[in-house]
């Protein structure tokens, strides 16, 4: 009865500010244009993400989520004992519960860019289970992972699902991939969920959702450049752009300057013609062998891989 009390450890390794100015004018002045997808995730960016993931166009969350509830049974039994549950960019933490009861873990520790979004999801797990001991560090995990806020006893598990891998390109996502394979330690596993190759007209629709979400989450990282970094730019010059490029095996999303313009940030000026592309986003596709090769390059052996029946979306447990 009474105030819910706060469970969770904090861990902030406060990532971001400083970096967002020094990228975003490097990728600015690379060509072809570009901004690390990751800074999508401020706060109005992760509510616009969790609103792609709920239109009718987005399938993967949906169909991952009917993949972790259908064999969250089965994941259990691979992992065997009591583990330690670690899950890197975590978001809402919404599909971490679909594996909760059946785990039933020592502990989780979800990890975020977005550190209010994050300790709101962590306080909400940690009031829903109060047997799980919640360590939720704000932390950038496209940076080299240690983890020294986690507890070093148990069996490790990674969660990394949503395919959240696809935004490395496959040289990155190998790095990566090893050093997770790295913080899993020796008797550690990893269930990531990774988006499938499929007719291209279901992912052109599925980054261009008829709702406008799509548009709008990509158009915030010029609304969150104008505003943190007191840019002198205008949004509206801009429009969304996301196609699947079946050359590259991957989602593109762009956005597109609708006319010549400058754009100044601090002292600098950058010059767009008209129809000029910054490069925010790439999603990549793999088939389920495509992605146990590359996760075995990093050091991972294939244990289970579970997919819908439309063959549209992979779940894939490794052990060390
Ligand atoms: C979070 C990287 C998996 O690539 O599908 C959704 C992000 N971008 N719609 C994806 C995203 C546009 C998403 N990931």
């Amino acid at each position: 009865s009474g105030i819910p009390q706060t469970r969770i450890r904090f861990y902030d390794e406060h990532p971001l500010m400083a970096d967002f100015f020094g990228e975003v004018l490097s990728g600015l002045q690379q060509r072809p244009r570009c901004i690390s997808p990751k800074f999508f995730y401020d706060e109005r960016g992760s509510e616009l993400f969790d609103a792609i993931c709920r239109t009718e166009e987005y399938y993967p969350t949906r169909t991952e989520q009917q993949l972790l509830q259908t064999h969250a049974a089965e994941i259990a039994e691979l992992i065997g004992e009591q583990c330690l549950l670690i899950e890197p960019g975590s978001g809402n933490s919404d599909k971490v519960r679909l594996l909760l009861d059946q785990l039933q873990p020592a502990a989780y520790l979800p990890m975020d860019i977005s550190r209010d979004f994050l300790f709101q999801a962590a306080e909400q797990v940690a009031n829903d289970y109060p047997w799980l001991d919640v360590y939720a560090a704000c932390v950038d995990f496209t940076a080299p992972l240690n983890l020294p806020w986690c507890p070093d006893d148990g069996r490790r598990l990674i969660f990394f699902p949503g395919s959240s891998i696809g935004n490395f390109d496959p040289g990155q996502a190998e790095v990566f991939l090893r050093n997770l394979h790295n913080v899993a330690g020796d008797q550690g596993s990893l269930l990531i969920g990774v988006d499938m190759k499929k007719d291209p007209a279901i992912l052109n629709a599925a980054y261009n959702d008829s709702e406008g979400v799509t548009a709008a989450f990509n158009l915030n990282l010029l609304h969150r450049i104008q505003r943190e970094l007191n840019a002198e730019l205008d949004p509206a010059l801009f429009r969304h752009h996301a196609f699947y490029n079946e050359d590259q095996g991957r989602v593109e999303m762009h956005l597109i300057s609708q006319r010549a313009q400058t754009l100044k940030i601090g002292d600098q000026q950058f010059h767009f013609d008209k129809d000029e592309s910054i490069h925010t986003e790439s999603s990549y596709k793999y088939t389920v062998e495509e992605f146990t090769d590359l996760a075995g390059r990093a050091g991972f052996t294939s244990r289970q891989v579970w997919t819908d029946p439309d063959q549209l979306f992979s779940l894939h447990y490794f052990d060390v």
